[in-house]
């Protein structure tokens, strides 16, 4: 008879995860965390290393503008080189950002120091790693980093049962 629907097969959901420009520039740092994402069983769908211009820093976070971090923020994103990764995973943005931590660092390294953001973060602002915070951002930024790829095109080639609802 039939098998009906494989059981184990998980939706795979995409985020957009970054490491920040304080990571990139510890080369080991950038090893362990890529380590970090197999090792936890994300599928990564593409990466690259990409340096951003002050003016994409600026529109990748204008929902922080006029915060006290903002020029902050925006000039420390646009000071290096960062590594960005589309990833699927069963609850790929919840999972990751579980990873990363909470978003200051110090209150990282006190509630949760096994995160990413405990181990290697440097200050508030340059906390080393980026994740998408819902679906719909997940799908703006990856857009904004990876204007060539298509997630509906993605989703669409998988077999039904590995299809997240985005
Ligand atoms: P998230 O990165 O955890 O989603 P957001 O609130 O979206 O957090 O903030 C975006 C980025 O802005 C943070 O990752 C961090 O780099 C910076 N940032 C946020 N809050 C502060 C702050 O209070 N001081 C300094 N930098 C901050």
């Amino acid at each position: 008879g039939s098998l009906g629907p494989l059981r184990c097969a998980k939706a795979l959901q995409l985020t957009l995860a970054v490491i920040k420009p304080d990571a990139v520039a510890h080369p080991l740092i950038v090893e362990a965390l890529h380590q970090k994402i197999l090792a936890h069983k994300f599928i990564i769908v593409k990466s690259k290393d990409l340096v951003w211009r002050k003016q994409d820093s600026e529109k990748f976070y204008a929902e922080h503008e006029g915060r006290f971090f903002y020029q902050r923020l925006v000039e420390f994103m646009s000071s290096g080189p960062m590594r960005a990764y589309i990833l699927a995973r069963e609850d790929a943005i919840g999972y990751w950002r579980e990873l990363m931590g909470p978003t200051k660092v110090y209150r990282a390294r006190y509630s949760s120091p096994n995160t990413i953001r405990a181990q290697y973060g440097l200050t508030d602002t340059r906390n080393t790693t980026h994740g998408s915070d819902s679906v719909e951002s997940a799908q703006r930024e990856i857009a904004f980093f990876f204007p060539e790829f298509h997630v509906q095109e993605w989703m669409e080639r998988l077999e039904p049962s590995f299809r997240a609802g985005q």
